[in-house]
């Protein structure tokens, strides 16, 4: 895998973390430099505790040795659509349980497992890292989602990361409607040393990405953030808006943009499906970003999505650190979101 993807490449279990500069700093939270107290797969694990608890205490409340028949299997079924698994996924994992134990005894441990297996089995596919082609020059990544979904955050923290990479980043303040929006994203151009691209508040954000793009190529950067306004209670409106910043982005390089992110924040639960959907016919997602698994016990939804839509899930989102955005690993987030080890 590539050393330039997001985040180079995946990182192992707890105390396999890479060694290489860049990904040795990332460990560091920002902005003070603190200790880093546990490894990735420790803090995926205790950031999705919410959603782990509510499918390890079902299944140990259904099945102390117990007989594995319809009944059982039915409400296996009903405990994993309540953890926002999806009836697809629901229907997937107790037709495998059934062709291989069906009347027998089984324990709460072997479902996890089985759980585990089929869930890799589901989000391996979609587990693909962020992989910018640094020739484009920039490479331009359009950021989408609802306001709060986490899009600002989540172009800080991945700016960060590539400038830790030596590459040249520039951000845009796309999302022209709110100030505070535009001044965070400043905040995370200062963390990340990166120019900011922004105009007034209730400015033209096609203007804006217009300026951006000719800048930033002017420049010959590596990468180039769009960050974009996220108001679905005025749906017309924005998809006006977004397909006006697309437009102009194509006028300046007719490939881009080359990532079309849509940021999902998880504790909206099966609302992200929607969300999805929206976005997809507005402005076509390339890939998904999904931000607060950590105060959610609706991570599940991750896994429903990914059987759903089939769309590369670039990285997830446990924190509000810097370090808080990872790769996305299948078998590390099926392990953790069961409770395994
Ligand atoms: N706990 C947690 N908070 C997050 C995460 N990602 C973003 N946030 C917070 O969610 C809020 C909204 O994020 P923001 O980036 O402003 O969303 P935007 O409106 O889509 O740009 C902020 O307070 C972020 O710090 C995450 O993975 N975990
Ligand atoms: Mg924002």
């Amino acid at each position: 895998m590539s050393k330039t993807g997001f985040f180079g490449r995946l990182l192992g279990r707890k105390g396999e973390e890479s060694e290489t500069p860049a990904e040795a700093e990332m460990l560091a939270p920002e902005p003070v430099a603190e200790p880093e107290p546990e490894g990735w797969f420790t803090r995926l694990k205790s950031g999705l505790a919410k959603s782990s608890s509510k499918l390890t205490q079902g299944i140990g409340d259904l099945f102390t040795k117990r007989k594995l028949d319809d009944e059982a299997l039915e409400e296996l079924q009903d405990l994993l659509i309540t953890a926002d698994l999806g009836v697809a996924t629901a229907a997937r994992v107790t037709k495998r349980l059934a062709k291989s134990r069906f009347g027998q005894d089984v324990d709460a441990a072997e479902i996890r497992q089985t759980l585990a297996e089929e869930i890799t089995e589901i989000l391996a596919p979609v587990a693909q890292p962020l992989v910018p082609d640094f020739s484009r020059k920039p490479h331009v990544i359009l950021v989408v989602g609802v306001n709060g979904s986490g899009k600002t955050t989540t172009i800080g923290k991945m700016a960060k990361h590539f400038r830790d990479q030596g590459k040249a980043v520039t951000l845009a303040a796309g999302d022209t409607f709110r100030a505070a929006a535009v001044e965070q994203l400043k905040v995370w151009g200062e963390r990340a040393d990166c120019p900011v691209i922004s105009r007034d508040t209730g400015a033209d954000a096609a203007g804006l990405v217009f300026d951006a793009m000719a800048e930033a190529s002017a420049r010959g950067d590596d990468l180039l953030f769009i960050d974009t306004a996220g108001r679905l209670q005025n749906k017309s409106d924005l998809m006006a808006e977004l397909e006006k910043v697309v437009r102009v982005i194509k006028k300046q390089d007719p490939t881009a943009p080359h990532d079309v992110l849509l940021v999902l924040d998880a504790t909206v639960g099966q609302n992200a499906h929607s969300q999805v959907d929206i976005f997809r016919d507005m402005v076509g997602v390339t890939g998904l970003v999904l931000t607060k698994l950590d105060g959610t016990a609706r991570g599940g939804v991750l896994v429903a999505l990914a059987e759903r839509f089939k769309l590369p899930v670039h990285a997830i989102g446990v924190g509000e650190k810097v370090t808080d955005l990872r790769p996305f690993e299948a078998e590390a987030f099926a392990r953790s979101l069961v409770g395994l080890d």
